[in-house]
């Protein structure tokens, strides 16, 4: 063991104290929807800046802390944006969607057109690096990079959801032109892409129902 090690105290809460905080976090992040509809008025750098300091508190492989969150307010960048990812998702809904997957979307009502690329105050879009580089150019590796960065993005979206704002988890398929339009290095790849803003005041999600805790949890209790 050669790592330096320091106190790590929480304080601990009754039963009662964290089934309370257990139940008022679960209550909050159940009423979140991903949002298509946004207004165009501006979120301060403050905000995306809150929502990425807290995603980068997720625990990674190896503490390697393998993203980069590209946070993009320039109408002209986002214009681009907009533009290659509906070139794709042009491609993908009228030629190489099978027709099974465009009857599961079906209950979503999305098209090729994404209008909210350009509204959105704001476009996160979120690097995985397929491995690290240092100060002389040597490469070292990354570890469970997309586990990592999978656990990064949703404290992305919680924090998010706690302030109010917005978004949606876009992947826009295939996504390489985002590193070109970004201008980002070889070990970065896209892995998702957020815009975000406050939700429409019009704004509607389609009518979803979670899966219930025994649909999706098994209990083998000794
Ligand atoms: N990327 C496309 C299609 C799409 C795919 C899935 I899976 C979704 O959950 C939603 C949409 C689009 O963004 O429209």
């Amino acid at each position: 063991m050669s790592g330096r090690f320091v106190p790590y105290r929480p304080g601990r809460l009754t039963f009662e104290e964290a089934a309370r905080e257990g139940a008022a976090l679960y209550g909050e992040l159940d009423g979140r929807r991903s949002v298509r509809h946004f207004r165009p008025d501006p979120v301060p750098r403050a905000l995306v800046e809150m929502a990425i300091r807290t995603a980068s508190t997720a625990p990674s492989g190896a503490h390697k802390q393998p993203w980069t969150f590209v946070a993009v307010s320039d109408p002209s960048i986002k214009r681009g944006i907009r533009e290659a990812a509906e070139q794709e998702e042009r491609r993908f809904y009228e030629e190489r969607a099978p027709s099974s997957w465009l009857d599961d979307l079906a209950p979503l009502g999305t098209t090729w057109e994404k209008p909210f690329l350009e509204i959105v105050p704001w476009i996160v879009v979120v690097f995985a690096q397929a491995y690290g580089v240092d100060e002389t150019g040597a490469r070292h590796k990354h570890y469970y990079v997309p586990e990592s960065v999978g656990i990064a993005t949703g404290l992305f979206i919680a924090s998010l959801h706690r302030m109010g704002l917005a978004t949606l988890t876009h992947t826009p398929s295939p996504m390489g032109f985002l590193g070109d339009l970004l201008g980002r290095p070889p070990n970065e790849r896209p892995f998702i892409l957020f815009p975000v803003g406050w939700p429409a005041a019009d704004c509607v999600v389609p009518e979803l129902r979670r899966k219930s805790l025994e649909e999706v949890a098994i209990f083998l209790e000794g």
